[in-house]
């Protein structure tokens, strides 16, 4: 059976995002806040945000780019990443997000996928950025460091030219806003093609369940380059003309620091940060009071954990699902709801629909008269579902039914209410701290090792970082190597989320007769 939102249907206007963020501002909300740099409290009202939007557009079109170009964004959460963000949208280009912990190769790999003409990157991630762009065969005037750099263009000279924003045209509907890169069920990072009617689409569906308005300072500590962040904070609290406390990285002092001195009110947040909230004694130190909720995504938080920390900051805390794919909330536990299980990721949010197959027999799954149903693979179809991988019609046909579901690659049971509960992951990927770890991406690493013959990357459960990347190594033949070197060798070439946190040497891989790693075996002895 298909499931449908307790929402409804909602009306989405075939508009752009940055119209729908920016358009119908009023006077008043002109002189609010709409951006507030934590650690330095700097401001940003809402018009001088709109004016660098503006006016970085202007810059972009005088340098040729517009429809069809697509420009990478490289920089932690700071307040010109939201104008940058916006400034590219304006001028009719296409956003791929690069996390601000990309290593070079991460960068230079992303760069050349997705075709990026132009990279906006910051001083600090130059030493990555720098040599990504290089090998990616792009020139030193085609990289713009925003706060400046010897040698570069800043975000002034772009934005400083006094060019007027140009005349675009394109289809909403159509028109790529973002291509994030995310592994999916399987594999190596793909670009998500997700249009500006994906962007508004989950804006709009979801904050009736989330709720925030003008008087809500929102902490954005969760990066802007992830979609939960570019949606839920950026786009979603500017539509709503919240102001937007933007924190670059999170150190827990300075981030307690900053809700106590900022008075935010909705705190977003992955598992790790609400295990220090519910456990480190330093929280105890800071007033905390103004928050209204916090709410946890990106990784399971179970139900006990939901209750400590809001024992701890007496606060609501609430739960969100999503994916890259779907722009990406589907689910979200309802702010006028606290009788749900704080465990569960709550409801569909509008214009959703789901259904939940069995695995093994394809059959669907209905709600339960009591308790909980039978696990099966969760399926999305709404309005924030993307358009596929770019140039992967293959990835793109395994994850995408012809009738619009998408396979989440998660597992989930249905209680009597229709609340939903996330129970495991039938894919591959690895979640450390809320970071996508990919194993593939490990895994052809490790085979570049000579004394590595076979190799296989699961997911160990771990208290702190919910998962860790654990590596199943087989050596060749008269070859010798520690655990530490293997560790070791992984550090030297990605990024810190990704490192392998175990390994196991064994003597052979198990594989299906397709040459599929069996990562259930591989868990299973794991536990065992
Ligand atoms: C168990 O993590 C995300 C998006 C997260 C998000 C966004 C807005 C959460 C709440 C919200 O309001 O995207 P990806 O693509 O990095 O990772 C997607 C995967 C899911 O398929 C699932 O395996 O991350 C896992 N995941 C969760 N698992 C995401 N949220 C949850 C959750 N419980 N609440």
């Amino acid at each position: 059976m298909t499931f449908s939102s307790p929402y409804g249907e909602i009306e989405i206007p075939n508009i752009s995002i940055t119209d729908a963020v920016f358009g119908g501002l009023t006077e008043a909300e002109l002189g609010r806040v709409a951006l507030v740099d934590g650690p330095s409290g700097a401001e940003t009202t809402y018009a001088e945000l709109r004016g660098q939007v503006l006016a970085i557009a202007g810059g972009l079109a005088a340098r040729g780019i517009g429809v069809g170009d697509v420009v990478a964004l490289h920089a932690p959460n700071v307040p010109a990443f939201v104008a940058a963000f916006h400034g590219i949208l304006r001028a009719g280009a296409t956003v791929t997000p690069v996390a601000a912990l990309s290593t070079a190769e991460d960068l230079a790999r992303q760069l050349q996928d997705s075709g990026a003409v132009l990279l906006l990157t910051v001083s600090p991630l130059l030493p990555n950025s720098g040599p990504g762009a290089e090998a990616a065969g792009l020139a030193k005037d085609r990289v713009i460091v925003l706060d400046g750099a010897e040698g570069y263009a800043s975000l002034r000279d772009l934005a400083g030219g006094g060019h007027a924003a140009p005349e675009v045209s394109f289809d909403p509907a159509t028109q790529l806003a973002v291509i994030p890169y995310s592994s999916g069920t399987t594999g190596r990072p793909k670009g998500v093609m997700l249009t500006h009617r994906n962007l508004v689409a989950n804006v709009l569906q979801s904050n009736p369940a989330i709720g925030l308005d003008a008087h809500d300072r929102v902490l954005a500590v969760l990066p802007f380059t992830h979609i939960y962040g570019l949606t839920v904070l950026l786009n979603l609290a500017l539509r709503e003309r919240a102001t937007l406390v933007t924190v670059p990285k999170f150190d827990l002092p300075e981030f307690l620091r900053i809700i106590q001195d900022q008075r935010t009110t909705a705190v977003f947040v992955a598992p790790p940060i609400a295990v220090a909230l519910a456990k480190h004694p330093i929280v105890a130190q800071y007033d905390l009071s103004a928050v209204e909720f916090v709410l946890s995504g990106a990784a399971a938080l179970d139900s006990s954990l939901a209750k400590a920390v809001g024992d701890r900051l007496e606060t609501l805390v609430l739960q969100g699902y999503g994916m890259t794919e779907m722009s990406p909330v589907s689910h979200v536990i309802p702010r006028d709801r606290p009788d749900i299980d704080r465990g569960s990721i709550g409801a569909l949010v509008a214009n959703t629909e789901m259904r939940i197959v069995d695995i093994e027999t394809g059959e669907e799954i209905g709600r339960p008269e009591a308790g909980r149903s039978l696990p099966g693979e969760l399926l999305i179809r709404g309005p924030q579902v993307m358009v596929g991988y770019l140039n992967n019609a293959e990835a793109t046909s395994a994850t995408l039914e012809p009738d619009g579901f998408l396979h989440t690659g998660d597992i989930v049971e249905i209680d009597a209410d229709g609340q939903v509960f996330v129970v495991d992951r039938l894919k591959e990927l690895i979640k450390y701290k809320g970071y996508q770890v990919p194993p593939a991406e490990l895994e052809a690493l490790l085979l570049t090792h000579p004394a590595i013959a076979d190799a296989a990357v699961v997911a160990l459960p771990h208290e702190e970082a919910g998962e860790v990347p654990k590596a199943f190594v087989v050596l060749q033949e008269n070859a010798s190597l520690t655990a530490e070197e293997v560790v070791a060798f992984v550090a030297e070439h990605v990024a810190a989320h990704k490192k392998v946190r175990a390994v196991e040497f064994i003597d052979v891989i198990p594989k299906s007769s397709s040459g599929k790693i069996l990562r259930k075996d591989l868990r299973g002895r794991d536990a065992g």
